[in-house]
């Protein structure tokens, strides 16, 4: 693997929605970001992805785009965007931008301009088909937010048209040369300001099956399917990616990371590996542990054994192709903490050991807002409460099948993509110092006791245990080890003790946690004989002295071995 500018830095996932308000409207903002550059810069943050700020009608918070050009105005202006750009280099940290491009908003003049006329060129820019009242649709495909892909053209009774998503998200046909064009285009006039690069949005739907009349057997009893099962059978997905690359990221020497579910493990090189279409990929196998087809009422908690063996896979799998993103949570997912670190455990230390198991890892750690105050999932109050449109399609699904409310909100609130969104928590003043005004979602009533103020300098605290781990990765001493050395992981049998070392020229680094509720003392014989000094601990005494490694109940060490 060719050595890269990225991969020794720390990335950080901003919602700019819900990370600092400056005018007190209730939403967070662009002059937000800027006000807090100076502390993710202290933290150690070299590279930053921001959510979506482009002009949005909202109804998947930003993920459905009315204009590529432009700055929503809630968050901002064009020229806020270029000040954070600009503010970011002379602080050392580049900012990414979402890239969503497998569908853009009902409200873009593109799909106003279908709908005038669905078989002029804008027509061509989005998959619409004839339907007649009555008939069955072009396929059951079910959107990922619930219901059919297909709805009624507005203005037309006998034209549908595709969206993945959202209604108001019509998905754009990448099949028409004119709209990747368009797409180029604009990719190009964003990477020509200064920006560092993109996160993709959900790529890997922009190459679909043909004919799209074409039925898949249903996963559920409303007869439709996932598209996920259509993605398995689609061809040709990285010509159109190795062209979008060709003509706009190559050229830039941009940093671009894609969110790719599912991906095969022959077809990784060619989006990874030295001449692949993409930087990195996020590692989501973690976050899809226990998943079921029938939603979420019917997944299960997640076990530690069952974390360690998936994290391990991927990182076996991956080996040397490429640099894979770990992450534990993002905007799509509920705290990381709340998910992998067993009920009744969570306290600071298990998020510290948490962290270091992850963040340790071979490839680019990205933290996600909040995370390196350890945040939890939010106890919201009602479905009123929370705003996400996936959250209230599968809260509809539990009361089908027959949970009452109280139980739906519960399988609802353990899941829901607004853990993720309630806005940052700064210090224990009126809505966690997040905004003046009144937030646009429900502040995490922890903000009392999690947040930021109450952290930042305060020798144990989480945020600090995170700063450290960011400056050991840019440690001279160890830094080749942590960012390129092997992954080899030890005590596989070992249940809930979760141990690898990472081996590299200089140093071989031993990262250990203990997921037990009471102490452990394991053997590795291969320390018999050689030094082990703690680098990293997450809190309380342990020795590894002759080959055995005492460890108290969720402590997590990292060593270095000589
Ligand atoms: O997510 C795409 C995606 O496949 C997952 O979001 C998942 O299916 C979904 O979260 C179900 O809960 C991306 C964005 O990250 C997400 O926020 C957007 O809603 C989505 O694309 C559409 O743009
Ligand atoms: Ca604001």
């Amino acid at each position: 693997m060719k050595k890269q500018w990225w991969h020794g830095k720390t990335a950080y996932q901003i919602y700019p929605k819900s990370f600092y308000d400056s005018n007190g409207d209730g939403i967070g903002d662009i002059p937000g970001i800027i006000s807090k550059l100076d502390e993710l810069q202290e933290l150690g943050i070299e590279i930053l992805w921001l959510s979506p700020v482009y002009c949005s009608p909202m109804a998947d918070q930003g993920y459905d785009i009315s204009d590529y050009y432009n700055i929503d105005p809630r968050f901002g202006t064009l020229e806020d965007m270029d000040r954070l750009i600009a503010e970011g280099k002379k602080r050392g940290i580049s900012i990414v931008m979402d890239l969503v491009v497998n569908h853009c908003s009902d409200e873009h003049e593109w799909f106003k301009k279908a709908c005038e006329d669905p078989y002029g060129p804008y027509g061509q820019f989005f998959h619409i088909l004839p339907w007649h009242e009555g008939e069955k649709l072009p396929n059951n495909w079910r959107s990922y937010f619930g219901g059919s892909v297909w709805d009624k053209l507005p203005g037309h009774d006998d034209l549908v048209y595709l969206h993945l998503f959202h209604k108001k998200q019509p998905d754009l046909n990448w099949e028409n040369p004119a709209l990747r064009e368009e797409i180029y285009k604009m990719i190009n006039w964003w990477l020509d300001r200064g920006l560092a690069g993109f996160r993709i949005d959900a790529i890997i739907n922009i190459k679909k099956t043909t004919p799209l009349t074409i039925d898949y057997p249903a996963d559920r009893a409303d007869g439709l399917c996932s598209p996920g099962r259509m993605l398995q059978d689609a061809v040709g997905v990285v010509d159109l990616l190795n062209e979008m690359a060709d003509r706009t990221f190559r050229k830039h020497q941009a940093f671009t990371i894609a969110e790719l579910f599912n991906w095969r493990k022959e077809d990784l090189a060619s989006y990874i590996g030295d001449e692949g279409c993409f930087s990195s990929i996020f590692d989501f196998a973690e976050t899809v542990i226990n998943a079921s087809p029938n939603g979420w009422y019917d997944q299960k908690p997640v076990e530690p054994e069952q974390y360690k063996q998936t994290v391990f896979d991927v990182q076996k799998s991956v080996g040397d192709v490429g640099y894979m993103a770990n992450i534990i949570e993002n905007h799509d997912e509920s705290r990381g903490v709340s998910r992998y670190i067993p009920e009744g455990e969570r306290s600071t230390e298990a998020k510290k050991m948490l962290g270091g198991l992850s963040f340790m890892l071979r490839g680019l750690p990205f933290l996600y807002q909040g995370q390196e105050l350890g945040m939890e999932n939010c106890a919201f109050p009602s479905i009123e409460a929370i705003d996400d449109v996936s959250s209230r399609d599968e809260y509809q699904r539990c009361l089908k099948v027959g949970l009452n409310e109280e139980e739906a909100l519960k399988v609802v609130s353990h899941y829901s993509r607004d853990n993720g969104r309630t806005p940052f928590q700064w210090n224990d003043e009126k809505n966690g110092g997040f905004t003046t005004g009144t937030p646009w979602l429900m502040v995490n009533p922890q903000y009392k006791e999690i947040n930021a103020a109450s952290q930042i300098g305060k020798e144990g605290s989480i945020y600090e245990f995170y700063k450290s781990m960011i400056a050991l990765r840019r440690d001279d001493r160890y830094e080749d080890t942590i960012v390129y050395g092997v992954t080899e992981p030890v005590l596989e049998d070992q249940k809930d003790i979760m141990a690898y070392f990472r081996r590299g020229e200089k140093q071989d680094i031993l990262v250990i946690g203990n997921f037990r509720d009471e102490a452990a003392e394991v053997e590795i014989p291969e320390l018999k004989g050689k030094t082990c000094q703690v680098l990293l601990n997450n809190g309380g005494t342990c020795m590894a002295v002759d080959g055995k490694v005492k460890l108290e109940a969720l402590q997590g060490v990292v060593f270095e071995v000589k």
